[in-house]
């Protein structure tokens, strides 16, 4: 018994400190779309954009979890990188491939991301492309849902 519980206290003690790891994931840009197309994230992690030349990497507005920071990078910024603080979905495009279908999606944390209401409402606000934004959030939505995070 006494063991069991020392052997539990080891297992959290390890769990725990791998969450406190901020992990890199890296996105690259591909002809005109993004790989991959949705990213997994925890809180404090952060997003390398990468094979940039003639792109740049740009939040959409209204399409960010409350208080995220939106970025807007320079054409072909080859790393830049994005921390991500904020738990929800986050979508982004390449400002001038975003009417070609360069939209992507950045899920932080676990579950359902809060904010999907809220990316539905702000499609709306799309001026240009909307129709890829709105691609995208779908893929994203049907990744959730083979995922089992979204009903
Ligand atoms: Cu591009």
């Amino acid at each position: 018994m006494r063991s069991k519980l020392l052997w539990s206290a080891v297992l959290l003690g390890v769990v725990g400190s791998a969450n406190v790891l901020a992990e890199e994931h890296v996105v690259k840009a591909v002809i005109t779309n993004w790989e991959p197309l949705v990213t997994y994230a925890k809180p404090g992690d952060t997003i390398r954009f990468t094979q940039m030349a003639g792109h740049n990497t740009a939040s959409i507005d209204g399409m960010l979890p409350a208080g995220a920071a939106k970025w807007d990078s320079k054409m072909g910024a080859e790393g830049f990188t994005v921390t991500v603080d904020k738990e929800g979905a986050y979508i982004y495009k390449c400002t001038p491939h975003m009417t070609t279908g360069m939209v992507a999606a950045i899920v932080v944390g676990d579950g359902a991301p809060s904010n999907l209401e809220a990316l539905d409402t702000a499609l709306n606000d799309v001026p240009l492309g909307k129709n890829m934004v709105a691609r995208a959030i779908k893929k994203m939505k049907a990744d959730l849902l083979e995922k089992g995070r979204i009903k």
